[in-house]
């Protein structure tokens, strides 16, 4: 990388956006010699602090540890064989390892974002935190380039090769395909959830889906002493209208306390907020000289657990086809890249759309007896089962 006397910048890969597709895909080309400059709207403590996914699939893992960055996740994470479905006076385990021979495991984002950057910190890594008036030009030439104003207000321009969007759904990547280019496709579904942290011991040993007529909610957790939970809530809930005690009411009702002797237990809630429900996915996830990479081309409602992993295998299949573009002249994977990537895509748009409409209630009574159906279907035939399961626990990387 070369810095000129007005502040210009000259790299391989300009990366737009810190979090974790950004921060692992400035990981993944450094590992090849690839070196990259990472522009980042927010600051380093607020990308890290952000609480967001708990669930990496297997091949998340593998990914992670092959490149070095799981130490910490085999000593903290938790791996977890399956989940439990149940809807009123049933709850079913469901094994993914009996059934898919893979598992998942209980590692936060934020565990995963600390992990990244102290691995790019140590490597000398160069990101501009608390940038402003990000911009992206001549991406359809072959010297694309990034303007921002740095944290002193400076601005300052990244010339690269090629320029990846990994900034999510608010970034500016997205909208840098032209209009003429890109199709969109997208739902909102008329319910948002309510998720808490607490500071007590998780009251399960695996996550627990449940379906209610109340509404859904689920249990996760984040380590052995601190909880995550969720509820259905309406739309624009304001999550400060709901006291901890009617939060705790409302989880013990859905989620069965009592129920065979099955106890939650209530905690001190230290985070509260409200999260709306959509979908999105924008192709092609490359155009010219940009890629696009993880919510910044997709976003899935979390009930399948998929957008952090689907950030991942997106930047597992993008840093390989840099590499070959980059260093060997070789344009085969990167023409590739966004059908490759968006057969997974789709599929966890699939699937992420099918657990949140079985799990969900609408107060559709007709809608109500037909997920009972599935979710009974799901828990009962190994045919069922073996769908979530294999969905679930992820499909390997390049499927
Ligand atoms: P990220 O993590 O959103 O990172 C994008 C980064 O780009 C930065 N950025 C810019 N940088 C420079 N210039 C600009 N103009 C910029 N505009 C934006 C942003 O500040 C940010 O740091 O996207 P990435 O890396 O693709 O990773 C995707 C995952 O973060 C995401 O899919 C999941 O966290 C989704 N998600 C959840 N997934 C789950 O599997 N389970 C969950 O429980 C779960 N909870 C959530 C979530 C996403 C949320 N968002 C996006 C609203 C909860 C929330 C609140
Ligand atoms: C979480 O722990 O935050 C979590 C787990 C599984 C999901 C969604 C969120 O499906």
């Amino acid at each position: 990388m070369t810095t000129s006397a007005t502040g210009d910048l000259r790299t391989r890969v300009a990366i737009i956006g810190a979090g974790p597709a950004g921060m692992l895909l400035s990981h993944l080309l450094a590992s090849e010699g690839v070196e990259s400059v990472v522009v980042e709207s927010r600051s380093q403590e607020y990308v890290a602090g952000r609480i967001r996914a708990g669930i990496l699939e297997q091949s998340t893992v593998d990914l992670l540890r092959s490149a070095g960055l799981a130490d910490r996740l085999a000593r903290e994470g938790h791996e977890h064989r399956g989940i439990y479905l149940q809807w009123p006076h049933e709850r079913h385990h469901l094994d993914f390892v009996d059934l898919t021979g893979r598992s998942v495991w209980v590692y936060g984002q934020t565990e995963v974002q600390k992990d990244l950057v102290a691995a790019r910190t140590a490597a000398g890594q160069q990101v501009h935190y608390e940038v402003s008036d990000t911009a992206l030009h001549d991406v359809d030439t072959d010297h694309p380039s990034v303007t921002f104003a740095d944290s002193d207000g400076r601005p300052r321009r990244v010339t690269a090769e090629v320029v990846v969007g990994c900034d999510g759904s608010f970034g500016p990547s997205r909208a840098a395909v032209p209009d003429g280019v890109r199709s969109t496709w997208e739902k909102t579904y008329p319910y948002s959830w309510l998720g808490i942290l607490a500071d007590v011991p998780p009251s399960t040993d695996e996550l627990i889906y449940a379906w209610h007529p109340d509404g859904f909610a689920m249990h996760s957790m984040r380590s052995s002493t601190v909880s995550r939970l969720y509820l259905q809530v309406p739309n624009g809930t304001d999550a400060q209208s709901w006291s901890d005690d009617r939060i705790w009411e409302s989880l013990a009702t859905r989620l069965g306390h009592g129920q065979d002797g099955w106890q939650l237990t209530p905690g001190p809630i230290t985070e509260k907020s409200v999260l709306p429900m959509r979908s999105y996915v924008q192709t092609p996830m490359r155009h010219g000289r940009l890629f696009l990479a993880g919510d910044a081309a997709h976003i899935v409602p979390p009930t399948g657990a998929k957008g952090l992993n689907l950030a991942v295998a997106d930047v597992g299949l993008l840093a390989p086809a840099l590499v070959d573009l980059l260093s060997k002249d070789d344009a085969r994977l990167a023409d590739a890249y966004s059908a490759t990537a968006l057969r997974r895509v789709w599929r966890c748009t699939h699937f992420s759309w099918w657990m949140t409409t079985m799990l969900h209630t609408s107060g559709d009574p007709f809608d109500e007896q037909l997920q009972l159906s599935q979710l009974r279907w799901v828990t009962s035939s190994a045919a069922g089962a073996t769908g979530l399961a294999e969905n679930y626990a992820g499909l390997p990387i390049g499927f």
